[in-house]
């Protein structure tokens, strides 16, 4: 029987600083535009939508801020959501934050991670992704802050990011099951072979189904972790379901694949907060990844077919 939050909190955060591509900054208006709150409504859960977190606009940015590819912009707004999610899990709400590209994370799950630190438990993270957005300022091709997010939340980072939500590395890498993968930079492969976490490649899930890949994951993760957050990267899924992103990489997750992926996540009863981001408006086929977004939320929530 799938457990369903009795309240969700709706966190918008319009960021697309972290990359080169615009659009992903409309993303939440967009969702809630696309129907969310009702859509969880009729789930049975009830929506508290407290809003998006404040994001300066590229264009009010000078170009030193630019220079350094917004890296303390983006450190400023991820303290925000930091906060912002550890106030909503103290009200015993379940956060779903709508991004924004994947730079949010690095505030979202440091503040999950603060609140079940201090509960006595470990968070695990299950980061859906067709890239590994591990790199490292020095590892980095494009300096954009979107491609580091899992490496600064395990501790390898911009200074100014690693220190987010206070000091401390909080997440274990063998509590980091990283899923979907087909596309990464030259350095960045040696680094996730070399960190600890478990990472399941779209070849892995070819060979041995996206059943058998996410039982594993999951049984290990629930073993030492007291909660799970989800980090939905929409370029996980196949760009013929998921075309408006910012990074479409061809043979992702299919339609069913991600469903089915989210419904295992919701059947253990332990998923506490989690992030959909990347999904960007301005090159989306009539808004087919927003109203995706809000299926797989949904799915992730305990929706079930019958
Ligand atoms: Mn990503």
């Amino acid at each position: 029987m799938h457990k369903r939050p009795h309240e969700v909190e709706i966190i918008g955060a319009p960021l697309d600083l972290g990359c080169n591509l615009r659009g992903a900054n409309i993303a939440p208006a967009t969702v809630r535009i696309a129907g969310l709150a009702d859509k969880l409504g009729e789930l049975g859960i009830r929506a508290l939508d407290s809003g998006d977190v404040p994001v300066p606009l590229r264009e009010t940015l000078g170009p030193s801020a630019a220079a350094e590819h917004y890296v303390h912009v983006i450190a400023e707004v991820c303290d925000d959501l930091c906060s912002r999610m550890d106030r909503a899990l103290s009200f015993g709400r379940f956060p779903l934050v709508i991004g924004g590209d994947h730079s949010i994370a690095i505030g979202t799950i440091t503040g999950a991670a603060n609140y079940f630190h201090r509960q006595g438990g470990e968070l695990g993270l299950i980061w859906v992704d067709a890239h590994a957005d591990m790199n490292t300022p020095g590892t980095s091709p494009s300096g954009n802050v979107h491609g580091m997010p899992l490496s600064t939340v395990l501790g390898v980072g911009h200074e100014a990011l690693t220190r987010v939500g206070g000091p401390g590395t909080r997440l274990r890498p063998e509590n980091v099951a990283l899923i979907g993968i087909r596309n990464l930079d030259a350095g960045e492969k040696e680094f996730v072979r070399q960190t600890g976490i478990a990472y399941h490649t779209m070849t892995e899930i070819d060979q041995r189904g996206i059943y058998a890949v996410i039982t594993d994951a999951l049984d290990d993760l629930c073993r030492r972790c007291s909660a799970i957050h989800l980090s939905f990267d929409l370029d996980g899924v196949d760009p013929l379901w998921a075309p408006g992103v910012s990074t479409p990489v061809p043979g992702g997750l299919t339609y069913r694949e991600a469903h089915l992926l989210l419904e295992m996540v919701a059947a253990r009863g332990i998923l506490r907060s989690m992030e959909f981001v990347e999904v960007n408006p301005m090159y989306d086929n009539n808004h087919q990844t927003a109203r995706l977004t809000i299926e797989l939320a949904l799915s992730a929530l305990g929706k079930a077919i019958v």
